[in-house]
Parts: C-alpha cells; structure tokens; sequence
C-alpha cells in the first residue's frame, strides 16, 4: 500500500500576480511530461482564488494555515471552510514558521487540522525538531510526540498528510542524510500504523527543508518518503517541476 506521491510547493509570503504565470507554466509542465504525483501549490490567500483558475488540470492549491473556527469574530483570520470555498483540497497546518511566530502548540495543530478535515480539505501536519534539540539526541522523541499531539481524534488516514521538516533544514540549504531521514520517517510511520492500523501505511510522509531538483530524487527515494514540501524552490515553475521530476 505504497500512497501516490505528493510534491507540494509552500510559497510562504511571497507572491502577487505576477506570479501566477508560474503556475499555468507548471501546469504546461506536468501536461507535456507526465508526473507519477500529485502536485499542489499553496500560495498566499491573496492568490487562492486565482491560482485555483491558473491551475489547469494537474496542480491542486491549498492553503498555507486555517484557524480553528468554522466563522466568527476572529479578524485577519482565514477559516477552512474558505479554503474549501474558493476550490482548495488542502491545507497546511502547523508549519515550523507558524509554530515559531504565533506560538502554536500541537493542541492547535490538531484543532485545526480537524477543522479542515471536517471540511473535506485533506490536512498537512508540519512536525520537525531544532537543532538544539536533534543535537541533544532527541530527534526521534520530538518528532514522535508531535505526530501523536497534532493529528486529531476523527482524522483518518485518507485526510492526513505529516510533513517531517527538521527545522533546521528550512531555507538553510542543510538536509539531513537519507540515514536520518530514513530513520525519522520510520518512526513517524509506526505512530501511523499504531493510530490507523494498517492504513496507516498509506499515509503520505512527506520530507520538506532545502529540497530542490539537484538532491529531490536521493531524498525522494528513501524508505517511507512519499513526497516533498519545498519552499524557496517552489516559486519557480522550473525548479519544482525538476522536483516532481524525481517521480517520472
Ligand atoms: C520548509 C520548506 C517548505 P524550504 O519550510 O515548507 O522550505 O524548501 O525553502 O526549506
């Protein structure tokens, strides 16, 4: 039960307009040369509505955050059920960046990872450890416990995605070996197969930190790598679709 894969690019606060041409290029991309993923663009709010419209076929959009909340009082929020709204099957939840800048906890992960399960978005679950805390050997721990606090009580093993990103591989241009990535993934799965049974085996572990086309096919071929969350080298059409390339 090896999932399809998903290549995933995470622009993070970077894009206008002018940037959707990048996804319609992508699109071409993928249409003229096949891919053995899925591949989905999660751009800023702003853009959701249109790159739903850039997409053409075979990229998807998502988000990069919801709250916890379906509506209500909650200013300059975005809820999962707007996502949903404006054509997205996915969204991001508990990106390293987010943990870090607004203090989210994994109680608030899972709160809102169930939030967008509940409206039919397919949830991505960031986890990783610093490097402080990889130093200290407790890599395995970290990453385990997150898994375990942030996916929640009704998810199931068809609306989760885990994104193992080592914090202190993001935007560094560091990655880990594919020993360490092997390893963490292999416990990561085990928290799955102990949570869905063996459904849990078909949940999608994506590895995200510093990928690009020159190291996506090692990284992608390593035990229990079903995918990638790439940030820097998803703004370019040309560079992430040398990603999805290590699927062909
Ligand atoms: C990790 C990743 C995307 P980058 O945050 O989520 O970013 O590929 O730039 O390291």
């Amino acid at each position: 039960t090896t999932p399809k894969a998903l290549v995933a690019g995470n622009w993070k606060m970077n894009g206008v307009a002018a940037n959707l041409a990048e996804i319609e290029k992508l699109n071409d991309l993928i249409a003229g040369g096949g891919a053995n993923c899925d591949v989905l663009i999660c751009p800023p709010f702003t853009l959701i509505h249109q790159s739903v419209q850039a997409a053409g076929e075979r990229v998807e959009i998502g988000g990069q955050d919801c709250h916890a909340n379906i509506s209500g009082a909650h200013t300059g929020d975005v809820s999962a059920a707007m996502i949903k709204d404006q054509g997205c099957s996915y969204v991001i939840v508990g990106h390293s960046e987010r943990r870090t800048d607004h203090g989210e906890t994994d109680e608030m992960v899972s709160s809102k990872a169930d939030a967008a399960q509940k409206e039919e978005l397919v949830a991505i679950i960031c986890v990783g450890e610093t490097e402080a805390e990889r130093d200290a050997g407790d890599a395995l721990s970290v990453v385990t416990s997150q898994v375990r606090g942030s996916i929640p009580a009704d998810a199931t093993a068809d609306n989760t995605v885990i994104a193992y990103e080592p914090v202190w591989a993001i935007g560094t241009g560091r990655t880990p070996t594919a020993d360490d990535v092997a390893e963490v993934h292999a416990a990561i799965r085990n928290v799955l197969t102990e949570r869905f049974g063996d459904a849990g085996n078909s949940v999608r572990i994506l590895y995200g930190g510093s990928v690009k086309p020159e190291n996506a096919r090692e990284l992608m071929s390593v035990a229990n790598v079903n995918g990638a969350l790439v940030g820097g080298a998803s703004l370019k059409a040309d560079s992430f679709y040398g990603i999805v390339q290590a699927y062909d």
